[in-house]
């Protein structure tokens, strides 16, 4: 017996590793073979060349708070983390139960382990998993260290990603935040020296990331092959161990072959024969076999394994076949309270930690503060409330913001709770993710609402998580930012497109128009179980008609519930955000009588209100500051005529900007911004009727 077999046999159990590495074989074998010719299974990417890897990764993510973020081709990391078979099987046939009950395709996972390690919801967009995973390392080292958890002394982050994957903005984005912050991350690169059909060499010069990220301060780089068994099980004890050591990141490329095309419809015609069989010569399946066979198995053991390891398979998928087809009880509930129990993961509900509830009576003081002071009120005394509260952002720091929002509050709480970020907003909202995974309510500033762009990606998944993991995962945040004109506009700082939030499942949109809903708002978005885009208007940062005294430490306003600004009989004007006051100012001056209606929420939004006040009116104009095609307006026109038909006298109309961005120049934006005598003028158009 050789001795490196014999030090391989005692460091793991590699039975143990064959068996795992089977089954996922016997998976892919069943899948290619029948259920996807059978059309029971329409996407299906397998492991192949991968497996030792990850098995070997999953075996050694033992802390009960590590978490590992996968990839689509991580089907051997699950079954090692405690994926049963059939319910990797029911996942790929869209069967009840399984990741997503059958909301989502079968590859893109989750494992919501609670007291055991857990695999974080994945996305299907390359590049994604790496920015939440990395906030979850930001989690566990917040709990080790201000809260002294020692549950999460020696937790890790690993994040599964290929070749393909390190060409991301996520990827560099979370390199990023992992070295700066030091933080207990390691990042698993699978290079199999393609992306589907795309060379490694186009990821990454030269094709080898790991050789390329050798002078990255702040990480351990670790290289070699993924399909010695030996080997890789050298490089993944030594890294895992160096992460949960607290030395900070490390980086692991390991080089595996893809023994099979991308996913099942490819067929490789991008390689050469000889390339295709020099591949398969590194399979680590056959590799493990020769280190085995005979010192601890017998080639009978082997083939009996491999026999009975095909038959439960085999049983398994029947099983997964007579699952029942998913119920659509849920299939339309994408908030917190459209479920019967809170997620198993994210947030505080999940922890079952319980705020106070609010209340909207108001405690108002005698001086009236601007909606800057509002918020930076309201962030504060939340902070002091909620010690999971975190406050972060570009420059929200030191320097208490841009828009000055988070002034002093750093001093106050510490630059733990209170914090600067890297420049990256894909950095902020991936973050974000990852720190209500780990039990936070994240509270990000995006400097203006035209840099939330780079976040789409993250922002979009956020809202979908809790509907497409079945209620089990969700991540409460709020997102503040600031957007509209101001004193003057322009393409970058003015943008205000809420409806853009608004067609995001999952979010809800708050768009307060004075100091003292902002308080409530606010406040209401940051006890809550649900996303929430939190606008601040710039135009009412610091201005004279915003101003309100501060209603209390517990006021909250719900969301969907509008505030009718004035009562009228003859016409209704919905609208929100800056738009109030003008409308406001307009209804003061016509002739007629004009009841005037602030959103205060945009996503959920008070239909109620509107159409009672419609249906007594019979005529209604919408007036919002975005651009008009597509805009909000154009959605609650439509509500209403829908629902009101017969009760209208007119056409319900719009006023909006007209489709271009607001310009710097000031009369010019004077002229695109809708303004009190527009407002006139469109009421006695839908009163001319
Ligand atoms: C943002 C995004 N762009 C494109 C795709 C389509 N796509 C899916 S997998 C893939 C290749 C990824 O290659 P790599 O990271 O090397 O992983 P591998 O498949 O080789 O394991 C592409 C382009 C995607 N899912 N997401």
């Amino acid at each position: 017996m050789g001795k490196k077999k014999k030090k391989a046999s005692l460091a793991i159990d590699w039975v143990k590793v064959v068996e795992l590495l089977l089954i996922s074989r016997a998976i892919d074998d069943l899948e290619e073979r029948e259920l996807v010719p059978q059309k029971k299974i329409f996407y299906q990417f397998s492991a192949r060349g991968h497996e030792l890897v990850q098995i070997l990764v999953g075996m050694h993510l033992t802390d009960p708070n590590d978490a590992a973020s996968a990839y689509y081709r991580s089907r051997p990391l699950l079954l090692t983390l405690g994926l049963s078979v059939e319910d990797a099987i029911a996942s790929d046939m869209a069967r009840s139960g399984g990741y997503s009950d059958g909301r989502d395709i079968g590859v893109v996972c989750n494992l919501p382990g609670v007291g055991i390690p857990k695999v974080l919801p994945m996305a299907g967009d390359v590049g994604s998993q790496y920015t939440p995973a990395t906030g979850y390392a930001q989690a566990i080292e917040h709990r080790r260290t201000f809260f002294n958890d020692k549950k999460y002394d020696h937790s890790i982050s690993v994040i599964f990603g290929g070749d393909g994957s390190v060409a991301t903005s996520g990827f560099w984005s979370a390199l990023t935040m992992a070295t700066t912050l030091k933080l207990p991350v390691l990042f698993i690169i699978e290079d199999n020296d393609y992306g589907i059909s795309v060379s490694g060499k186009l990821q990454t010069p030269g094709g080898n990331i790991a050789e390329n990220l050798k002078s990255f301060q702040n990480l351990k780089v670790y290289d070699g092959d993924g399909t010695e068994p030996e080997e890789a099980l050298q490089l993944i004890s030594e890294a895992t161990a160096y992460v949960r050591s607290k030395q900070g990141p490390a980086l692991l490329r390991v080089h595996v072959p893809r023994l099979n095309g991308h996913s099942f419809q490819d067929n490789q015609a991008y390689k050469d024969d000889q390339l295709l069989e020099a591949e398969q010569h590194r399979d680590p399946l056959m590799k493990l076999k020769n280190l085995l066979i005979p010192e601890i198995m017998s080639t009978d053991d082997w083939d009996e394994k491999v026999l009975a390891v095909n038959e439960r398979v085999r049983k398994d998928a029947e099983r997964a076949s007579e699952r029942d087809e998913p119920g659509v009880d849920t299939l339309y509930s994408v908030y917190s309270g459209q479920y019967p129990e809170s997620q198993l993961i994210g947030g505080l509900a999940a922890e079952k930690i319980t705020l106070p509830e609010g209340t909207e009576e108001k405690q108002p003081e005698t001086q009236r503060i601007n909606i800057v002071e509002a918020v930076r009120r309201t962030l504060e005394n939340e902070l002091r409330l909620n010690d999971r509260l975190l406050v972060f952002g570009e420059d929200v720091g030191m320097k208490g913001g841009v828009h000055a929002a988070t002034m002093g509050l750093q001093s106050q709480f510490g630059g733990h709770r209170v914090f600067d970020t890297s420049l990256s907003e894909e950095g902020i909202i991936g973050r974000s993710l990852g720190l209500a995974y780990g039990g936070f309510m994240p509270v990000a500033e995006i400097q203006f609402r035209k840099y939330a762009d780079p976040a789409t990606e993250q922002l979009k998944n956020a809202g979908t998580l809790r509907w497409r993991t079945a209620n089990k995962y969700a991540a409460p945040m709020v997102v503040r930012m600031p957007g509209g004109f101001a004193k003057c506009g322009d393409p970058w700082h003015s943008e205000s497109n809420e409806v853009f939030f608004a067609r995001m499942p999952g979010w809800k949109v708050a768009y307060p128009s004075n100091a003292e809903d902002a308080a409530g708002l606010l406040r209401s978005a940051m006890r809550g179980n649900d996303p929430v885009i939190f606008f601040e208007h710039r135009n009412l940062l610091d201005s004279r008609v915003a101003r309100r005294p501060y209603p209390g430490d517990n006021y909250v306003v719900p969301f969907g519930k509008a505030n009718r600004l004035t009562e009228g009989s003859q016409v209704t004007i919905v609208t929100w955000g800056a738009m109030c006051e003008r409308c406001e100012e307009a209804a003061g001056l016509s002739p007629y009588s004009v009841e005037v209606i602030d959103l205060r929420t945009v996503m959920p939004w008070d239909r109620e209100m509107v159409f009672s006040s419609v249906k007594k009116t019979s005529r209604c104009l919408v007036v919002h500051e975005d651009m008009i095609t597509a805009g909000f307006g154009s959605e609650i026109v439509s509500a209403i005529t829908e629902e009101l038909f017969y009760e209208l006298d007119a056409p319900v109309l719009r006023l909006a900007t007209a489709d271009v961005p607001l310009t710097y120049n000031v009369g010019l934006m004077n002229h695109l911004l809708p303004d009190k005598n527009d407002i006139l003028q469109k009421v006695e158009e839908v009163m001319s009727y």
